[in-house]
């Protein structure tokens, strides 16, 4: 089935839907987007990605035409549109056209587009196995040069570090700070447990101060783990008693090894496992409604 994508305020077939190729979007990748996800007939976090999608667009001063009320009706509509439950839903808004410089004032109007699409998901086995990752010499951007709030269209050395996570046969990078810190995935958080304390990086280090991230957080606290937001180098890593990812497409992965060394026992811990049923209750129960409640 063709999908139904919102375009600049019409909802056009997914070939009607074009974009110029003078877009600053496409030419320098000057805009922002959003990844988001709805189960269940409920879109999760709506209100935290819209109000993040409007401060990455603020602070590169990219006035989005949407109001925050029409841009939450929009992406409803796209998911009603596409008569859509589950759904991973995309959300983009470029510099819009304008001529072959790097002026943005030569952008009168901004590109708006979503799409919601049904989610490709993760193989099942990957949760209950977990996987294998590495750190890769590609660094995360310093947030004195791009901040990495800025859920911007620049995912080049993200990009980067998961072209070096295929050529070592392993799904996912861990990217490091000009430091050697820790700080997050090509496109996830990172967390590790030892001795019982869920601990993560804080954002200033370097990484996206996700939503998955802080719904874990509060999950945590409530499970009545001790949790912590602090710097860490790899040999943390290496000697972690568990270690997960999380984001809005992969959820919580719990991660094995990390350039070789096992984690923990080689299995999912068992904190990471009480998080991931944590997380997968409040999917489809919370959030959002897209269709009229029975
Ligand atoms: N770090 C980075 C750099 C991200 O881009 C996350 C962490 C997780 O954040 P949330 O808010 O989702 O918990 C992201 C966001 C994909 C994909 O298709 C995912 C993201 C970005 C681009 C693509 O897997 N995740």
């Amino acid at each position: 089935m063709s999908r139904i994508i919102y375009l600049n305020g019409s909802y056009v077939n997914e070939n009607d839907a074009k974009v110029s190729v003078f877009d600053h979007g496409f030419l320098y990748g000057d805009g922002v987007f959003e990844g988001i996800r709805a189960y269940a007939g409920r879109v999760f976090k709506l209100d935290e990605h819209l109000q993040r999608l409007y401060e990455s667009a603020k602070s590169i001063m990219l006035s989005i035409p949407e109001s925050y009320g029409k841009m939450k009706e929009a992406i409803l509509e796209t998911i009603r549109r596409n008569e859509l439950r589950d759904a991973y839903i995309r959300v983009v808004v470029s510099r819009g056209a304008g001529d072959l410089g790097l002026d943005p004032n030569k952008c009168p109007k901004p590109t708006t587009v979503i799409i919601a699409s049904s989610i490709a998901l993760y193989p099942p086995e990957l949760y209950e196995k977990g996987m294998p990752v590495i750190t890769v010499p590609t660094r995360r951007n310093a947030p004195d040069a791009l901040d990495a709030q800025i859920k911007s269209l620049n995912y080049l050395n993200n990009i980067l570090a998961k072209i070096e996570a295929n050529r070592a046969g392993v799904m996912e990078s861990v990217m490091l700070n000009a430091q050697g810190y820790v700080t997050e995935a090509t496109g996830d958080n990172i967390f590790i447990v030892k001795n019982g304390t869920v601990i993560t990086p804080p954002a200033y280090l370097g990484a996206l101060n996700g939503i998955t991230r802080q719904v874990i957080l509060e999950e945590a606290k409530n499970a009545g783990y001790p949790v912590e937001e602090r710097p860490f180098t790899r040999h943390e890593l290496y000697v972690a008693d568990e270690c997960f990812l999380t984001g809005t497409a992969a959820e919580i992965i719990p991660i094995i090894s990390v350039d070789g060394r096992q984690i923990g026992n080689g299995k999912p811990g068992a904190i990471t496992v009480d998080l991931i049923g944590r997380y997968r209750a409040l999917t489809g129960t919370t959030g959002e409604p897209v269709y009229p409640e029975q």
